[in-house]
């Protein structure tokens, strides 16, 4: 979604996550955390951590602005991406891992299965108070665009195919995500 927002294409080169591709020696010598994405730069050195990705490809292609044009704007981005990011995304993915995804995850990490309940209620929580806070609201940060809302987006998609639907009861949320999920840049991105 990031790329297709700034008109930018990376080469790719598709792992095969079900089969652990990623788990494997040859990619933990790039990426030793064994995850996807990773981006490979000219000189061998990988950048992993999408968030971190998304920050230095805008660095390399400021606009549209994704994350902010001034450093006011970036700041604001950056603490709604961590307040998603810690507070609801990565709860949706371990309430899953915990979970019904234990038998996928147990060979490559710790499970909890005593904390999933609890960690799916937090991102509950977390999003009947950014429902809460989304009147008058287009996006995220207020009418900008941004990588919050792609961060967002990203995870609630995760959890509807994990069995954490957004609570339809959540109406601006609800109409937020019709709204991302018609940019030209979300459907370019789910067909890929
Ligand atoms: N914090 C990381 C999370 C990356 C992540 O969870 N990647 C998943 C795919 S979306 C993955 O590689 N799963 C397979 C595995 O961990 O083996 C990021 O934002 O890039």
């Amino acid at each position: 979604m990031f790329l297709h927002e700034k008109g930018m294409t990376v080469p790719m080169v598709d792992l095969d996550m079900m089969s652990a591709e990623n788990r494997d020696e040859r990619y933990l010598k790039k990426n030793p955390s064994g995850q996807l994405p990773a981006l490979e730069l000219d000189d061998g050195r990988v950048i992993a951590e999408s968030v971190a990705i998304c920050e230095l490809l805008e660095e390399h292609a400021p606009t549209p602005a994704l994350i902010g044009s001034t450093p006011d704007e970036r700041a604001e981005t950056r603490m709604w991406v961590r307040r998603i990011e810690f507070g609801i995304t990565e709860n949706i993915v371990n309430g899953w891992r915990f979970a019904e995804g234990q038998a996928f995850w147990s060979t490559r990490g710790r499970t909890i299965p005593e904390a999933a309940d609890g960690l799916k209620a937090l991102a509950r929580d977390k999003l009947q108070w950014l429902d809460g806070l989304m009147d008058g609201r287009s996006f995220i940060v207020g009418d900008r665009y941004t990588l919050a809302d792609i961060v967002l987006f990203v995870g609630l998609d995760f959890g509807e195919m994990v069995g954490q639907p957004l609570d339809p009861g959540l109406s601006r949320l609800t109409a937020w995500r019709a709204g991302v999920a018609s940019r030209a840049s979300t459907v370019a991105s789910l067909s890929a």
